[in-house]
C-alpha cells in the first residue's frame, strides 16, 4: 500500500493519470506494445557521471549525486556480475529476504514494456534492497542523509540533511528542480503532457531517457547537471521507517510521468514496502566528497 505524505494529493493525481491512461485507451494490448526504437547515446555524456552540487551546511564538503537516474544499461552490468541477480550475498539483515537483483516482470505495464531492454531507459521495477546493493556494487550508495545513512525519517519535515532534497530543491531554494510551481513543466510530468511540451507527440505519456528534457535541472550554478530530479521516474530513497525487513516503509521521490503539481514537489516523500516494485519507481546513487 503507498501512503502519502501530503493528503490527498497522491489520490488526486493518481486518479488523474488513470483518466489520462484511460482516455488514450492504453488498456492492456494484445500479445503486446511494439517496443520503441531505443537510442543508441546519451546526447549529453556519460550518465555515470557523479555531479558535486553545494552543500548548505558544510560548504566545504559538497554532496556528490548521480546526474541520472540509474538506466536500465548501468544495471545490466550488475546483473551480469551477480549471475543474473542471483548472487545476492553480503546484503544487510534488512534485506535477507530478497533472492535476487533481478527486476520484477510482472510489474511492467504497457509503458514499461515498451521501452524494456534500452539501455538508455531508466531502470525501473526493482526493490529498494536492489536499488541499494546496486548503488553499493557501484561504489556508491543509495541517496540517503548527507554522509551515508539514512535520510530525513519519514513522517517528519524534510531538512537539508537529506541529499537527495538538497540536490532537487537547489539547497532548498526552490519547490521543483528546475524552479518554483509553474515550472515543473521542464520535466517530465503530467505538467508537461497539460503544457504539451513533452518530447513525445502531444497525447502520450512516456518514460524517457533520463537527459532527455534539458531543461529539467536547476538553474542555480551550484545545482545545475542533475537531470529528472522531478519528474520520469520515481526515486528509491534510504529513508525507512524501520529497519527490519519486507514491510519497512521506504520513501520515493521526485514523481514520475504519471503525476504533477504537488505530486512532483522536492520535499514530498511518499512511500511503500522495501520490497515493493513499481513501473514508474527507479532510483539514482549518491556519494561522499572526493
Ligand atoms: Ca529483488
Ligand atoms: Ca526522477
Amino acid at each position: 500500500m503507498i501512503k502519502g505524505r501530503s493528503g490527498g494529493s497522491w489520490g488526486l493525481r493518481a486518479t488523474m493519470a488513470l483518466a489520462v491512461a484511460a482516455s488514450l485507451g492504453c488498456g492492456p494490448p494484445t500479445p503486446g506494445p511494439t517496443p520503441v526504437e531505443c537510442e543508441p547515446a546519451m546526447e549529453y555524456g556519460d550518465v555515470s557521471t557523479l555531479v558535486s552540487v553545494r552543500n548548505p551546511l558544510e560548504p566545504t564538503q559538497p554532496i556528490r549525486i548521480d546526474a541520472t537516474e540509474v538506466t536500465q544499461g548501468q544495471y545490466q552490468r550488475f546483473l551480469e556480475a551477480t549471475n543474473g541477480g542471483t548472487e545476492v550475498s553480503g546484503q544487510p539483515t534488512y534485506c535477507a529476504w530478497n533472492t535476487t537483483y533481478a527486476p520484477a516482470t510482472e510489474c511492467f505495464g504497457p509503458r514499461v514494456a515498451e521501452i524494456r531492454s534500452c539501455d538508455v531507459r531508466p531502470q525501473t521495477c526493482v526493490d529498494w534492497c536492489d536499488a541499494y546493493m546496486y548503488c553499493q556494487w557501484v561504489g556508491k550508495r543509495l541517496c540517503g542523509r548527507i554522509r551515508g545513512g539514512e535520510g530525513h525519517p519519514l513522517g517528519s519535515a524534510v531538512t537539508l540533511n537529506d541529499e537527495w532534497y538538497v540536490a532537487c530543491s537547489s539547497g532548498q531554494q526552490y519547490a521543483y528542480s528546475p524552479g518554483n510551481s509553474d515550472e515543473a513543466y521542464k520535466c517530465n510530468t503530467l505538467d508537461c503532457f497539460a503544457a504539451q511540451s513533452c518530447p513525445y507527440s502531444p497525447g502520450q505519456t512516456r518514460i524517457l531517457p533520463p537527459g532527455s528534457m534539458p531543461d529539467c535541472q536547476s538553474p542555480s550554478d551550484n545545482y545545475h547537471g542533475v537531470y529528472d530530479l522531478t519528474g520520469n521516474v520515481w526515486e528509491w530513497t534510504n529513508a525507512c521507517d524501520a529497519y527490519d525487513g519486507t514491510d519497512d516503509d521506504c520513501a520515493f521521490r521526485g514523481g514520475s510521468i504519471s503525476h504533477g503539481g504537488t505530486s512532483v514537489r522536492c520535499d514530498l516523500a511518499l512511500s511503500r514496502p522495501r520490497s515493493s516494485i513499481d513501473g514508474d519507481t527507479g532510483f539514482r546513487c549518491c556519494a561522499d566528497p572526493e
